[in-house]
């Protein structure tokens, strides 16, 4: 076994605190508990000076192992690394370099970046690397960002709630900001280093003006100033309109030249106070936000003139293509697109266009946004919910890496082989800024997200956004050896556990292709029957079109077309039943309940099999966990049985529900030896849940 060293030498910076968890077992150490939490006295040899540097060798302390090898910290300008002739090109400023190499005669572990942030970003790798079972010898690793802009988008609002969020209160204590600084916020940005998160966007999209008001400036740089030397620089979403809210102005034009210039003392103020600031988030023209379409201005004409405002400081703008319009009578899945792609080439180049993953909204399943690959001349930053808003809020375990990658990996059709991820991280068009958006799920439960699995969705999301080319199951692998620890039937059982949970939601809760089933408002449990909202779009029955004929949305020539969205080979593929992934089949296709699908069965009979398919597999969910009871200290177990349990439950709700809706439709009898719904229709219609967390106010 090998001892842990890190030389540091006179330090013209007070090394700062990183508080360490009350209790190691109730998941507030996330993936970080550390394998040795004393710190050890150690020989001082400086090769940087910097606060980050500083950070980083406070993680090696906590996190190694006292016989892990000794490990020196450095940036590529370190005079003593030069007879090493070690290629940083390539590294950029934020990637790094580990190495087994000899250092004035000792042999060390050389932890080193271009910038002091690669060094840190290299000893949280270290940690991983040996944590989940790399050798301590010879080790030569080395990795940079795909993505430039790796980002939580918190929902969260001023009053301390947080917008589908399912953690409790928001982490941020607007209250007493900026001058009590919570320890919490430092373990915050510790968490997402050690994933290469490197921006926060603080407030919700459905923003107030208030947020851009001095006194709450104030607490947002506050919070930069934590957040600066782990590397992650602070965004706000803006509401549109809050020249004429704050600002006194008659309108918010943008191309009124008082309303362009409000915006720019605006951001003039704030890097006043935050000079790393990153940008503006925006939701414009969606679900009753303000934005330029108000005054016959375009998307490009809003996003350009904030990204005057903020250009001369190195700002950017993410501008949310998330629109739809109850006055369009155009399929919902269609219009963003419609809406965005006559505007490729008109977004200023400090613009990224912010795409949500699928067409519609963040469902347990939906075919990649068509907009992916369609507007090669704009940045298209990618949009992920982290928080689970429809895959069964905080109780239900369901690992989302695999939908992550499954929209990554797909095909645009575009180019041969051009993936999403292609799109996302530049690679197909070259583009220097690159970004990938994650809806946040953290907030002030002890554990953070809510349960220890969901640790793991924001866990994979940052892993992804470093590299949009790992594995769902790597990055399964990893986190469960980083938060349970190296015990072979933990991480087996937990990874296969995590690896089906997602497609056991989208079993559970409507599969084929079905989406938007859930009921108003909340969001929370089935309501596939729900017709009377006042926006067709808003209810279950515009998604199905279940009739006693059939089911799903005819998105073909024949129906919106919206197949045409896609590009060559993608859009052939959607365009016919025998085509389409059964996965897809009735987002694209309806078809005849008695349509026969692949293995023969009729596609009644294949979506019952799917429902059962999924409260099986929770079950089974179950009993693996039941199976890791010795292994896993009690309280994370017992929570997390707890939810299984829940999950359960509420699984056999979604399906029972959904088939006494789905036979009250079709009138179709339930295979044979299929249970039939514990209810009728009318009770599970009758359930109310008024007070289910997360509700937008
Ligand atoms: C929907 C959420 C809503 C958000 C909206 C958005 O239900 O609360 O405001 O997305 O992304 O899924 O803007």
């Amino acid at each position: 076994m090998n001892r842990v060293r890190i030389w540091l030498g006179a330090l013209s910076i007070p090394l700062m605190t990183v508080p360490l968890p009350a209790s190691a077992e109730d998941g507030y150490a996330l993936w970080l508990k550390p394998a040795a939490s004393s710190v050890r006295q150690m020989k001082a040899n400086r090769l940087g000076d910097s606060a980050t540097l500083m950070l980083a060798e406070r993680e090696l302390r906590h996190a190694l192992s006292p016989d892990a090898p000794p490990v020196v910290l450095a940036t590529a300008s370190s005079p003593s690394l030069k007879m090493l002739g070690l290629k940083f090109k390539g590294l950029g400023d934020e990637g790094y370099l580990i190495r087994s190499v000899t250092l004035d005669g000792r042999k060390v572990i050389l932890v080193a970046g271009n910038s002091d942030r690669g060094a840190l970003y290299g000893a949280f790798a270290l940690i991983r690397h040996l944590n989940t079972g790399g050798p301590a010898e010879s080790i030569d690793l080395r990795s940079s960002p795909k993505v430039k802009l790796r980002v939580l988008n918190h929902w969260d609002n001023l009053d301390g709630s947080v917008e589908r969020g399912y953690a409790g209160q928001s982490l941020w204590d607007w209250w007493t900001l900026p001058d009590f600084r919570d320890p919490r916020y430092t373990d915050y940005a510790r968490a997402n280093a050690s994933i290469g998160i490197n921006g926060t966007v603080l407030n919700n999209v459905n923003a107030k003006a208030d947020s851009l008001t001095a006194p709450y400036i104030a607490k947002a740089a506050a919070l930069a100033d934590i957040f600066r030397p782990w590397g992650i620089r602070v965004y706000l979403s803006v509401r549109f309109s809050a020249p004429i809210e704050l600002g006194g102005l008659k309108t918010a034009d943008p191309r009124d030249p008082a309303v362009a210039a409000w915006w720019r003392a605006k951001a003039d103020e704030i890097y006043r106070a935050i000079p790393d600031f990153g940008g503006f988030l925006v939701k414009a023209n969606s679900e009753g936000q303000p934005g330029p379409r108000d005054y016959g201005a375009s998307h490009a004409d809003g996003a350009n003139m904030l990204a005057a405002a903020v250009r001369d400081h190195g700002g950017i703008v993410m501008w949310r293509a998330f629109v739809y319009a109850e006055t369009d009578p155009e399929d919902r899945a269609k219009q963003a697109y419609s809406e965005f792609k006559p505007l490729d080439g008109k977004f200023a180049d400090n613009v990224l266009v912010q795409v949500k993953n699928g067409a519609i909204d963040f469902q347990p399943r939906e075919p990649f946004h068509p907009l992916f690959g369609a507007m090669p001349r704009t940045p298209l930053m990618i949009e992920f919910q982290i928080t689970k808003e429809y895959l069964g809020f905080a109780t239900h375990l369901a690992y989302l890496g695999p939908l992550f990658t499954e929209v990554l990996d797909a095909r645009t059709g575009h180019r041969p082989g051009e993936t999403v991820a292609d799109v996302v991280d530049g690679k197909a068009e070259h583009h220097k800024l690159t970004g990938m958006a994650g809806v946040a799920n953290i907030g002030r439960d002890r554990d953070w997200s809510g349960s220890t699995f969901n640790q793991a969705n924001w866990y994979a999301f940052g892993r992804l956004a470093w590299d949009p080319d790992l594995s769902a199951e790597a990055i399964a692998r990893a986190w469960a050896a980083q938060t349970f620890g190296p015990d072979r039937q933990v991480i087996d059982t937990v990874t296969t556990m995590m690896m089906g949970s997602r497609e056991a939601v989208v079993d559970y809760t409507g599969a084929l292709g079905l989406a938007h089933l859930m009921a108003t408002g909340h969001h929370y449990g089935p309501g596939p029957w729900v017709s009377e909202l006042a926006r067709p779009e808003w209810n279950p029955v515009y998604y199905h079109r279940a009739d006693a004929a059939g089911i799903g949305f005819d998105r073909t020539e024949s129906g919106s077309n919206a197949v045409g969205q896609y590009a060559g080979p993608v859009a052939r593929t959607f365009a016919k039943p025998g085509t389409t992934p059964e996965s897809m089949l009735l987002w694209f296709h309806h078809l005849p309940w008695t349509y026969r699908v692949a293995d023969g069965r009729s596609l009644w009979e294949d979506l019952v099999a799917h429902y059962d398919r999924g409260v099986a597999y929770v079950a089974n969910m179950q009993k693996q966990w039941g199976g890791l009871r010795d292994k896993i200290d009690a309280e994370r177990w017992q929570k997390t049985a707890t939810y299984l349990a829940i999950q359960n439950r509420e699984a056999q709700w979604w399906r029972d529900a959904s088939l006494a809706y789905w036979m009250s439709v079709n009138h179709l009898p339930l295979p044979a030896g299929v249970r039939p719904p514990e209810h009728d229709l009318a009770w599970y219609k009758a359930q109310q849940y008024p007070h289910a967390p997360g509700q937008a106010h």
